[in-house]
């Protein structure tokens, strides 16, 4: 039986952090700690929102004796300008990556390194976008479904059409408020073409089109991402896996794959797995090939592979520390440009795949869908070569791991609930009994913790006491991205933690069979928590807004967690934020972003850097929630 000994503690992490900081200073490396150092205290203006550098004749900072820029912008038309373009770079990235998924999909074939893996659900998608399927090969499916999916970011009319899959009520809250996302590329343009000198100045106008913008890829790209990825790579199962630096093997030719788009390292994945190179791997040495996940990309092979997770945003640097890895494979998306340096300290190489990332000092292997599977059996191969180039003085794999469950999408979710009741009543199946769960109080809420971690906060900790006063209250919490490596991390995606929970959560953990937090992937398979939600609001005959379910980000740093934020609020959830977005300059904005788009969608975010004051807030919240639906 697992109690709060069994765990591992924050303290525990930072203790492997010490040492492997130790190995740092040893081969006189630098990490985040010495730089985060350097550029602390950050600069007032920029932490403000309140620096303007969209023309030449700025910058423009907003002061005491100069509250207008040369123009006239005043602080809030800047910190809006400047917000809104931070929702359009999220946005972008999450986009892009669905787009390049789709090229993907594109270039599927029978003979092809890639293929379709879900064919129902290549099917699901084909007839809700009106793509023939009858009698037609599964490849041509896939083609036609991709090219309606790019016309998803450009299609000069119409919006987009996933936007059809929320309860009718959060429909006509859209069209009514006029945020209903338009094709994905026309959001992010619109964005940077508000924010251009010479135009938007109101910061209401601003925030309105970061909400559309956010629409665009919750229920746009991010969406489009998810579907076309289990798709390609398969819907994920619910699988055992094992989480923090111990999962890396002294004995094994070790390879990370670390960012964010798993075409690169499913095939990285796959080409471990041939015999012939398993047997090289042992010719050299070594007991055999072990791959192992950082960030999001972690998340996608856990979910579809039970690969192991080594850990998340903030120990990307550790990873390199333990001198144990022999190649770090990365994709897109929060990589440290700093590994490069850092890999030179070791015997480690360092891959860069993809023409979005290009960073200096890394050997660069462009990934191409026709040649991939080639590509990465060649890289396993020159990672096996680099075996025998370890230095045993430099080698300290801390022996810190848990068990951990992963792969909780949507569907699964609703098999469990399906194996305690028989209310399956359509193909989509039902929430039924989470619903009643909830409104029971056996339950009484659920959160989706999300985001990464970031040095203006102890790393790990707001999430990590956020989560265990959610579960001790009765609180169901969902996780994507770095959250859940840190639920991995610390033991709480076993089923044994049920033990930490409230009586009425341990119950239904019991029941259902599941641990007390759901792993449901990457940052972009957040839209899958928004079709939850959904799903439960449909079931339940009400609103998103209306229910005890809430969105909490309480380390988040990254352009992409603002977009999310947007979509998360536009779709009636408010949002739990243990960092401040950059837009304190101005009081307008402060006052929109807490308050002002509960009046346009019926959420906003609530931010408190304090983790036991923030939880606190959000049990209220949820509390209020309750009663007023008379629960
Ligand atoms: O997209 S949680 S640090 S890894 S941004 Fe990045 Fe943040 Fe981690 Fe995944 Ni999401
Ligand atoms: Fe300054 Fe206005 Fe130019 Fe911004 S747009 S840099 S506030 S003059």
């Amino acid at each position: 039986m697992k109690t709060l000994d069994d765990i591992t503690t924050i303290e525990q992490m930072e203790a492997d952090t010490a040492k492997l900081k130790q190995i740092a200073c040893d081969v006189c490396a630098e990490t985040w700690e010495d730089r985060n150092k350097n550029q602390t205290p950050h600069c007032k203006f920029g932490e403000d929102g309140i620096c303007c550098k969209n023309c030449s004749m700025g910058p423009c900072r907003i002061t005491a004796k100069a509250s207008r820029g040369i123009c006239g912008a005043d602080a809030h038309a800047i910190a809006g300008r400047n917000y809104l373009r931070t929702i359009a770079a999220g946005t972008s990235s999450h986009s892009d990556h669905a787009r390049e998924i789709l090229h993907v999909l594109r270039n599927t074939s029978a003979e092809g390194s890639y293929h379709v893996r879900d064919e129902q659900k290549l099917i699901n998608l084909a007839q809700e976008w009106g793509v023939a399927t009858e009698g037609r090969d599964i490849y041509d499916i896939a083609h036609d479904v991709a090219d309606v999916g790019l016309m998803e970011f450009g299609k000069p009319e119409g919006f987009q059409r996933f936007i059809k899959r929320a309860p009718p009520e959060r429909q006509k809250v859209w069209h009514e408020q006029d945020i209903e996302p338009r094709a994905i590329d026309r959001e992010v343009v619109t964005s940077l073409h508000m924010t251009h000198m010479g135009n938007t100045a109101d910061p209401e106008a601003l925030v309105r089109q970061g909400l559309r913008t956010g629409l665009s890829n919750g229920w746009g790209g991010s969406m489009i991402g998810t579907e076309i990825t289990d798709i390609l790579f398969g819907t994920p199962t619910v699988r055992t896996t094992e989480g923090n630096l111990g999962v890396l093997e002294k004995e094994m030719v070790n390879i990370v794959v670390h960012g964010h788009d798993p075409a690169f390292s499913e095939m990285v994945v796959t080409a471990a797995e041939v015999k012939e190179l398993v047997d090289y791997a042992k010719t050299k040495g070594a007991k055999g090939i072990n791959i192992v996940g950082l960030c999001c990309t972690a998340n996608e092979v856990a979910m579809r592979h039970g690969v192991r997770m080594a850990g998340n945003f903030l120990q990307q640097e550790n990873v390199l520390l333990t001198g144990a890895v022999e190649m770090m494979c990365v994709d897109v998306q929060c990589i440290f440009p700093a590994l490069a340096p850092l890999s030179e300290c070791f015997h480690t190489k360092f891959v860069t795949s993809s023409p979005i990332a290009r960073i200096p000092g890394s050997i660069y292997v462009e990934f191409k869908t026709d040649t991939a599977f080639e590509q990465a059996k060649g890289l396993i191969k020159l990672a096996i070569d680099n075996y025998q180039n370890r230095d045993a003085q430099k080698l300290f794999i801390p022996a810190t791991k848990q068990n951990a469950i992963v792969g909780y999408p949507c569907e699964q979710i609703i098999k469990h609930l399906d194996g305690v009741t028989n209310s399956h009543v359509d193909e989509l199946g039902s929430y039924r009994p989470a619903v009643d769960a909830i409104k029971a109080g056996v339950l009484r809420g659920a959160v989706g913790i999300v985001g990464c971690n970031n040095p203006r906060v102890r790393p790990d900790y707001s999430h990590f006491e956020i989560m265990k006063e959610l579960l001790r209250n009765d609180v169901l919490i969902v996780a994507t991205g770095c959250a859940a490596q840190v639920a991995t991390k610390a033991g709480l995606l076993d089923k044994e933690a049920k033990y930490l929970c409230g009586a009425g959560l341990r119950r239904v953990c019991e029941l259902v069979n599941i641990p007390p937090i759901l792993h449901m992937g990457a940052c972009i398979d957040i839209s899958r928590i928004l079709l939850l939600v959904s799903g439960i609001a449909r079931d339940w005959g009400v609103d998103n807004t209306q229910l005890p379910i809430v969105g909490c980000a309480p380390e988040w740093m990254s352009e992409k967690a603002v977009s999310i934020a947007n979509y998360v609020v536009s779709s009636g959830i408010d949002v739990y934020l243990g960092i401040e977005p950059q837009v304190k300059g101005s009081s307008q904005m402060m006052e929109l972003i807490t308050e002002g788009t509960r009046k346009i969608t019926g959420a906003g975010y609530i931010i408190n850097k304090d983790p036991q004051d923030l939880v606190k807030s959000i049990l209220d919240g949820i509390e209020a929630k309750r009663a007023a639906l008379g629960i």
